[in-house]
């Protein structure tokens, strides 16, 4: 695995001692951070995303008073990939080549990003392993942005086109919950192609709906949340701010909606704290905790 060889803060509530993997076939996360923002387009940061979500995790408790339930995912933190800073190809291949290696010790990742280009490189080597079958998964994307431009300032691969380059891995289908901004182009893209977008004010108007669409999916689902699918006054710290978006209540409900459901990886992007208590980085942590209880 590539890894950086400090020792970052491990998320909380995550096992240190040495585990058998692939012994049995318990379920066990993988918390990865991928400190990589060198597709940013507006608020560069991103790279803090992984330390500001783990120092934000120890705010929690392991009982869920809402849930009235404890955690019972095992979860591991492997700590940060080893990034190339500027270099997107070089980051990505490390990046495959780690989740690859996660994947066949049977664990589901938990990417900490990092700008959202690197989602892509964590659904390429899912599905270039035998682990995962494209065709079967649901990808449901949290985002107050498409991300599904073919091309952005002329670059094939970054976080403004990450969508458009998972859709080409032809996964089962795609739902976007929270879009709030696009261009007419991918408006366009998502309607030939029926990809199902849930726009920030569709959540407000019609909550159940969304909520009853989602309890239906019985196949794999990955899940892709861009913090900014918040809006700026509950996520602050983030690349490319924007207005009108969803509250950590409407998210929370939405995530509810996952119980049972079989998660086969997540990723949580984009988050650029670079501040201790910082309220982004609280809520991105919350999500990832939320996807736990969920098991
Ligand atoms: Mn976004």
């Amino acid at each position: 695995m590539l890894f950086y060889t400090e020792n970052v803060l491990k998320f909380a509530f995550s096992q240190t001692d040495n585990v058998e993997f692939n012994k049995d076939n318990k379920l066990r996360f993988a918390i990865l951070g991928v400190p990589f923002d060198g597709t940013t387009s507006y608020k560069p940061g991103a790279r803090f995303g992984p330390r500001s979500v783990r120092e934000a995790s120890y705010n929690f408790e392991g009982y869920n008073l809402i849930l009235d339930k404890t955690i019972s995912a095992e979860l591991y933190d492997f700590g940060d990939l080893e990034v190339v800073h500027g270099n997107f190809k070089k980051t990505c291949s490390n990046l495959k080549i780690t989740i690859s290696e996660l994947l066949a010790m049977k664990m589901v990742p938990i990417t900490i990003g990092g700008d959202h280009s690197i989602s892509y490189c964590v659904l390429k080597a899912m599905d270039e392993s035998n682990a995962v079958e494209m065709g079967e998964i649901t990808v449901i994307h949290f985002d107050a942005h498409m991300d599904m431009r073919d091309h952005y300032m002329g670059e094939k691969y970054s976080h403004a086109t990450v969508m458009h380059r998972i859709f080409d891995l032809n996964p089962k289908e795609i739902i976007q919950i929270g879009i709030r901004s696009a261009s007419i182009d991918e408006v366009g893209l998502v309607n030939k192609y029926n990809i199902k977008t849930f726009k920030s004010c569709d959540v407000d108007g019609n909550i159940n709906e969304i909520i009853k669409l989602l309890e239906k999916i019985q196949n794999p689902i990955y899940l892709s949340f861009d913090i900014d699918v918040l809006d700026p006054a509950y996520a602050p710290s983030v690349g490319t701010p924007s207005t009108c978006g969803l509250s950590p209540k409407q998210v929370e409900k939405l995530i509810y909606s996952f119980k049972g459901k079989k998660i086969i990886g997540m990723d949580m992007v984009e988050v650029s704290s670079t501040e201790i208590g910082d309220i982004t980085s609280l809520n991105a942590a919350k999500i990832i905790y939320d996807i736990l209880f969920m098991q």
